[in-house]
């Protein structure tokens, strides 16, 4: 019987597979894990430790903050900035770039986060994520980091993952071969290789969109959605938790699409292209899946702000090509 493989050991396999780096990355990886690990004991016991609920302050879209966002966010910031690989960090918690080591001078990557994506489902018990990516650094080392280290296409990600907070934890990433799952175990702490070269089933039998956003999203996106509708629920099934990360899981593990379309009240869509939309898409792509906005590839817009947002439509491809032939079908260029 083959030894199950851990997470620490993946990583430490994989950085043999490219004999020039510095461990910087590995390292990097293995503090993600670590802070995935603190935030998921808080998450399990959310109930019992009082800290459901809001934290009586408000982010950078003056969202309510929960207080297990708050938490979240200072973990992880905290375990990254304590390593050396990191010179900054864009989060969807913090209005500007966090400058790590030495002031963003020392540290080859930067990381965008959504440090708890869903978290207005937690105090209702259902399955929240984290969503990270990992960019190389442009400005050279030992100069101060500027914007276009953290306004990179989703192309140039180097690494891009999620941690999913559900009835067990898993944290899925890729590094551009392929995409992998770790499931951790409890009794241990620790997460084991249980999904190996992740990949959307060739036919997408599930289309996960709030509908009530329909009347106000684009024409393509009405005539979709009622396509699938009049399969009656036999051939394709309506899911939409509300939760993206686990949204996405499903959808990658069974097969399907999701949508957060541009609608007539926000152009723009709901979520933020640098640390929800472009890891989830570099992950897609790695898992022989797509993700569009309403005309391009998510991974090849050029990021003009930090939390800038932008139409998601990702998953399987025959999908995302029914979609795409409806915008033709309506001359709709989005
Ligand atoms: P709506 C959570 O706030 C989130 O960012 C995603 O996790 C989720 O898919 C989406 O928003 C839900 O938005 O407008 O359907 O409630």
């Amino acid at each position: 019987m083959s030894k199950a493989i851990t997470l620490q050991e993946f990583i430490m396999d994989s950085q043999a597979e490219f004999p020039f780096v510095s461990g910087q990355l590995t390292r990097l990886l293995t503090d993600i894990g670590v802070a995935a690990k603190i935030v998921n004991h808080q998450v399990n016991r959310a109930g019992l430790a009082g800290i459901l609920g809001q934290s009586g302050s408000q982010n950078t879209h003056n969202e309510d903050q929960q207080k297990l966002d708050v938490f979240a966010d200072n973990t992880f910031m905290r375990i990254l900035t304590a390593g050396k690989s990191v010179a900054g960090i864009g989060s969807e918690e913090q209005d500007g770039y966090i400058l790590c080591h030495d002031q963003g001078k020392q540290g080859k990557y930067v990381v965008m986060i959504d440090p708890l994506d869903g978290s207005s489902n937690i105090d209702v018990n259902v399955s929240i994520g984290t969503i990270f990516s990992i960019y190389r650094r442009v400005t050279p080392l030992g100069e101060p980091l500027s914007d276009q280290d953290f306004l990179q296409k989703g192309t140039q990600q180097v690494v891009a993952g999620y941690i999913l907070y559900g009835s067990s934890t898993m944290l899925v990433y890729t590094t551009g071969s392929g995409v992998n799952g770790f499931t951790m175990d409890p009794a241990i702490g620790e997460f084991f290789l249980s999904h190996p070269r992740m990949a959307f089933p060739e036919s997408g039998m599930i289309y996960s969109i709030n509908d009530a956003l329909l009347d106000a999203s684009p024409p393509a996106v009405k005539i979709f959605i009622e396509g699938c509708k009049e399969t009656h629920g036999i051939s394709l099934k309506a899911r939409y938790i509300g939760s993206l990360v686990t949204d996405f899981h499903r959808n990658l593990i069974k097969g399907g699409i999701y949508l957060y379309p541009s609608t007539t009240y926000n152009p723009q869509g709901k979520l933020r292209l640098m640390y929800e939309c472009n890891p989830l898409a570099f992950i897609a792509q790695q898992a022989g899946g797509h993700a569009e906005d309403n005309y391009r590839e998510i991974l090849e817009i050029q990021p003009e702000s930090l939390h800038q947002r932008s139409p998601f439509y990702v998953g399987s491809v025959n999908m995302i090509q029914g979609l795409r032939s409806c915008w033709m079908a309506t001359s709709d260029p989005g």
